[in-house]
């Protein structure tokens, strides 16, 4: 059978990644890139888009009754930054985009459902170094809470329903094609961007802030292969634990250095984006992923650097 898939939040960090992938795989007319804002060029020009807005479930239906989506792939939220300038929203938008997608995945028989979760559900009182997936999970961030609250809908719906969703507790996503948006993580992205134009960055994380980070070429390889996985392979119904690399900003300054030599990098202490990164692991432990459905990044440290500084020099 066709596979027939929708991606809402196509625009985003992952979404403009995912859907040039899926395109590649499935055939660009199989692949229906959706959101709130007019697509970039690449993809409003290699396959079909709809303007959409999750949390309008009349027209979220018109989309799914066109369509006969196959897969769904739901990525469109309000980050752990910008969620917290404004967490009614953020909580509308993650929890309520989510529950209209689930449903309606229910009525149209949608065979897969994606939907990511982050290190985020993760909090204060949760271990630091090598976290397991199970253990205490206090978010202190709207933005982790909509995340851990989306993951008891999706077992939920996957034990109720029947409904096959899948996900993964993504750590921070550092990519070079599209703009990061509103995340704690973001500024592995910005340090390559500055290193490149001015040749410094003033870091709004301290010196000594580590935390778990994935390079999107395997966050995107490593989502296809879950969605690609027997379902029977699939152990995990909340969301997966997953792990790339972790790094200080000082560790990533100083592999910067090894193309850069002369990239100085200062920091900017007090910002409010200190505490949510604060309240979240050092390490995750993917171990069920590694064994469940054959999970392995590619990209460590020296691999990333060398291909972000090489891409947005090309770019
Ligand atoms: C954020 N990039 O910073 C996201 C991610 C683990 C962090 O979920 O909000």
């Amino acid at each position: 059978m066709t596979e027939k898939i929708l991606v809402l939040g196509s625009n985003g960090q992952i979404g403009t990644e995912l859907v040039t992938a899926l395109r590649n795989t499935y055939g660009e007319s199989n692949v229906v890139a959706c959101d709130i804002r007019r697509p970039d060029y690449d993809i409003k020009n290699s396959g079909p888009f709809e303007f959409v807005n999750v949390l309008e479930k009349d027209t979220l239906n018109t989309i799914f009754n066109k369509y006969k989506p196959t897969q769904v792939y739901l990525l469109a939220a309000l980050l752990s930054a910008t969620g917290e300038q404004n967490p009614k929203l953020a909580w509308d938008l993650n929890m309520n985009g989510l529950l209209n997608i689930l449903d309606l995945a229910i009525v149209y028989k949608t065979a897969k459902v994606y939907w990511p979760s982050s290190i985020a559900v993760f909090g204060p009182n949760s271990p630091k170094d090598n976290t397991d997936q199970f253990c205490v999970m206090d978010p202190n961030t709207v933005y982790g809470i909509s995340k851990l609250a989306g993951e008891r809908w999706c077992e939920y719906y996957h034990q109720k329903f029947g409904l096959d969703v899948r996900s993964i507790r993504y750590p921070g996503l550092i990519s070079w094609k599209a703009a990061p948006g509103g995340g704690t993580t973001d500024y592995a992205i910005h340090i390559f961007h500055d290193a490149l134009k001015k040749g410094n960055y003033d870091c709004f994380l301290s010196a000594e802030t580590e935390l778990p980070m994935l390079y999107m070429d395997d966050a995107i390889r490593g989502t296809i292969q879950l969605m690609d996985a027997p379902a029977d392979q699939i152990s995990i119904r909340s969301s997966y634990n997953f792990a790339g690399l972790s790094f200080t900003p000082e560790v990533l300054a100083s592999e910067i250095r090894k193309h850069i030599p002369d990239f100085k990098l200062s920091y900017t202490a007090n910002d409010p984006r200190q505490q949510i990164a604060d309240s979240w692991p050092r390490s995750i432990n993917d171990e069920i992923a590694k064994n469940d459905w054959g999970w392995k990044p590619e990209f460590n440290l020296s691999k990333m650097t060398a291909d972000m500084l090489t891409n947005l020099k090309n770019k």
